[in-house]
């Protein structure tokens, strides 16, 4: 295995429902350390360059509205095979399909509204992280 980093978001539902020291403390004991953290409330047009690849899906709008009606926290985590380790700790996209005892079936209320973001893939975490971090504000622990 290998030391990598990935981009975690505790969505404006997470942030609401007052579970961001749940959310991160889980991440901590799952061996994902956060290496870069910030609060933002995302402008449309940065929601919007965040989720571009989703342009053309029919919930495109709802899901730009959503991302934007209050604060989120974006995290950098590292950590031994951090992308999928991360996909496994918050579950399914709908927190129906979600394995017990994952962030999505513990917090998520429905498929848009489901607590957390992680990136899909290496590549794509490099460019996530990048969207919301420079190079000094993430601090690699090995
Ligand atoms: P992921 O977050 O598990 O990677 P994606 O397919 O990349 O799932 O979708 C991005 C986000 O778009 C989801 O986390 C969820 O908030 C929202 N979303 C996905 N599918 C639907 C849908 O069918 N209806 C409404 N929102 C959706
Ligand atoms: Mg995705």
């Amino acid at each position: 295995m290998a030391i990598e980093q990935t981009l975690s978001i505790i969505k404006p539902d997470g942030v609401e429902k007052n579970v961001i020291g749940k959310i991160i403390a889980r991440f901590e004991e799952e061996g994902l350390t956060p290496v870069g953290i910030r609060m933002v409330h995302l402008s449309q047009q940065e929601a919007e360059g965040f989720y571009a690849v989703h342009r053309e899906r029919p919930f495109f709008g709802e899901l730009v509205e959503f991302m934007t009606r209050g604060p989120v926290v974006v995290m950098a985590l590292e950590g031994d095979n951090a992308v999928a380790k991360n996909r496994e700790v918050m579950g399914a996209t709908n927190p129906d399909d979600a394995d017990e005892g994952t962030l999505r079936a513990l917090y998520a209320s429905g498929i848009e509204e489901n607590t957390v973001h992680g990136s899909d893939s290496l590549e794509n975490a490099a460019i996530e992280i990048k969207y919301f971090f420079s190079d000094i504000q993430v601090f690699p622990r090995g």
